[in-house]
C-alpha cells in the first residue's frame, strides 16, 4: 500500500521514460502497411532504432529497397533517409525483432467477415508473438481499430498469460488509435491529436511520453474510451455522409437540387451536411460502425445499421442512373459502352479499398453494360476493360459516370471527349461537372441528387 503522496511510478517506468527521453528506446512496429509504414519511419526519424515487421515477404525487401510499396507523398524519401542512416529496417522475423526492442506498436488489418463480424485473427496472431517475447518493463501500443473492450479483455489477458507478466506491474499496455486519412499519413501523424489510452495509468504516462516524441498534441485518457472515440470518428462521419446521401435521393424525389440545398442548409450557423456520392468507400467507414456496435442489442444500433444501408444502396443507385440516363437510346444497357471515371475510394489516392466503383461496375456489367474504367492513379479496374487514357477510354463511349472526385475529373476536356464518343451523356454521381459547361456542349447531364 502506497502511502499518500508517494511517487506512484516506480524505478522502471521511470527508466523506460528515459528510454524515450534520450532516444535509445527501440521500437517494433508489427504491419508495416498504409499505417505502420508511415508511423515506424517517423518514430526512426525522431531518432529511435526501428524495426518494421511483416509477414510479406516482399513487402520487406522492397521495403529495404528504399521503396515504399504504398503511395503516401514524402514517405520514399523519408524512409530512405533513415535506412541510409541505421535507423530503420524491414523484417519477417518477428521474434529476432522483439528481442532487441522495448516498445512494440501493433499496425496489423482488423477486417469483418462476410457477415459483418470483427475479425481479429491478424490482431490475435500478432500479440501471440509479442506475448511470447515480452519481458520486464516492455511498452506495448495497440494501433489497429478494434472492437470496444478488446485492449484489456483480449489483449492484456492474453500477454499477461503468455508471459506469466502482470500488466501495469511488469508491463505497460495502452491503446493509441490511428487517425490518419491515407495520402495525408505523415502531415496527420504529427499534427492530429493523438490519444492514448492506457489499461492503466502507469501504461498512460509511458506510451504518451513515447508519442509525444512523434505527435504534437497527445490526449491522456482510458483504453476503452480511446477505443470507442476512434470508432465514434469514423461512425459519426458515416452516418453524416448516410444523411447527405438520404438527402440526395429525396431531392430526386421531389425534383429538387441536393447540391443547392446542402449549401443554402449550411449557411445555418450549426448546420454542417456532408457531401452526398456514389456510396463510402475505404477500409475504415466501410467496417468501423460494425464494429462500434458487434453484439449489441437491435435497438442500440438502429442508425449506424440504417446509415450502412443507406450508404451501400448508393453505388445500385448509380447505375440505375445510368440506366435511366441511357433509356432514351433503348431499352437496355445491352450493347451499351459506359466509362466510368474513377475507381479509386476517394479524391487523388491511388486506393480501391471498398470503392462504390466496385458495385457500380459489376451493376453496370449485370446490366448487360460493356464497361471501361479510367483512373490515372489507380490499376485496379474491378473486372471492366481498363483504359490508360481518358480520351482512349471514352472512344465509342455512349455514357460517362463520373465515380470518384479526383481533381483532374473537375476540369475535364469536354470539347474533345464529345468528338470521341458514341453518345454525349453524363451521369455525374460526385457532382463535380457544372451542367451549364456539360450541356454548352451538347451533353445530356444527370447530376446525383437533381431532377433530370
Ligand atoms: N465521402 C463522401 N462524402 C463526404 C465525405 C466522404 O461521400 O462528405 C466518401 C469518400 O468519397 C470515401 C469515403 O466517404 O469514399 C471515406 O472517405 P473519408 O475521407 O471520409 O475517410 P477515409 O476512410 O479516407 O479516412 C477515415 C478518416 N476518418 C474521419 O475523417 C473521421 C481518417 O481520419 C481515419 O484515420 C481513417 O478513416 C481510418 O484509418 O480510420
Amino acid at each position: 500500500m502506497k502511502k499518500q503522496g508517494e511517487c506512484l511510478y516506480t524505478e522502471i517506468d521511470e527508466y523506460i521514460c528515459k528510454l524515450v527521453c534520450n532516444r535509445t528506446l527501440k521500437i517494433t512496429v508489427i504491419g508495416v502497411g498504409y499505417v505502420g509504414l508511415p508511423t515506424a519511419v517517423l518514430f526512426a526519424d525522431r531518432g529511435f532504432k526501428v524495426f518494421g515487421v511483416d509477414i510479406n515477404e516482399k513487402i520487406v525487401e522492397k521495403v529495404n529497397n528504399g521503396k515504399s510499396h504504398i503511395n503516401e507523398p514524402g514517405l520514399d524519401s523519408l524512409l530512405l533517409n533513415n535506412e541510409l542512416a541505421g535507423r530503420f529496417r524491414a523484417t519477417s522475423n518477428i521474434s529476432a525483432a522483439l528481442r532487441e526492442s522495448d516498445a512494440v506498436l501493433v499496425c496489423v488489418q482488423t477486417p469483418i467477415d462476410s457477415d459483418k463480424k470483427p475479425n481479429l485473427t491478424y490482431l490475435l496472431s500478432a500479440f501471440e508473438n509479442v506475448g511470447r517475447s515480452l519481458r520486464r518493463g516492455m511498452l506495448v501500443s495497440v494501433c489497429s481499430t478494434v472492437p470496444p473492450g478488446t485492449t484489456t479483455n483480449k489483449i492484456k489477458t492474453l500477454l499477461e498469460e503468455l508471459s506469466g507478466l502482470k500488466c501495469e506491474q511488469d508491463f505497460y499496455l495502452a491503446y493509441v488509435p490511428e487517425r490518419i486519412a491515407p495520402g495525408k499519413a505523415l502531415t496527420e501523424l504529427v499534427e492530429n491529436t493523438r490519444l492514448v489510452g492506457g489499461v492503466g495509468p502507469k501504461s498512460t504516462r509511458v506510451a504518451a511520453e513515447l508519442f509525444r516524441a512523434v505527435c504534437k498534441d497527445v490526449r491522456e485518457t482510458t483504453s476503452i474510451n480511446a477505443e470507442i472515440s476512434k470508432l465514434v470518428e469514423n461512425t459519426y462521419r458515416d452516418i453524416n455522409i448516410a444523411f447527405a446521401n438520404q438527402l440526395a435521393l429525396i431531392c430526386e424525389d421531389y425534383g429538387a437540387d441536393v447540391k443547392q440545398v446542402v449549401e443554402l442548409a449550411n449557411t445555418h450557423p450549426r448546420v454542417n451536411v456532408h457531401t452526398p456520392g456514389p456510396g463510402v468507400g475505404g477500409p475504415c467507414l466501410t467496417k468501423d460502425p460494425y464494429l462500434l456496435v458487434h453484439g449489441l442489442e437491435p435497438a442500440h444500433r438502429t442508425l449506424v445499421d440504417s446509415s450502412r444501408t443507406i450508404n451501400d444502396y448508393m453505388p445500385k443507385h448509380v447505375a440505375s442512373l445510368t440506366l435511366r440516363a441511357l433509356a432514351p437510346l433503348g431499352m437496355s444497357l445491352d450493347g451499351r459502352r459506359v466509362l466510368v471515371l474513377g475507381t479509386a475510394y476517394k479524391a487523388n489516392v491511388d486506393d480501391p479499398r471498398e470503392s462504390p466503383s466496385r458495385v457500380i461496375i459489376s451493376e453496370l456489367k449485370r446490366l448487360g453494360a460493356m464497361v471501361v474504367a479510367y483512373d490515372p492513379y489507380c490499376n485496379e479496374s474491378f473486372g471492366a476493360e481498363k483504359s490508360e487514357g481518358l480520351l482512349e477510354g471514352a472512344k465509342g463511349a455512349d455514357c460517362l459516370v463520373v465515380a470518384t472526385d479526383h481533381s483532374v475529373f473537375k476540369s475535364l476536356d469536354l470539347a474533345a471527349l464529345k468528338k470521341v464518343m458514341r453518345n454525349r451523356i453524363i451521369v455525374d454521381a460526385r457532382r463535380i461537372i457544372d451542367p451549364k459547361d456539360a450541356k454548352a456542349e451538347g451533353f445530356s447531364y444527370h447530376g446525383l441528387g437533381m431532377a433530370d
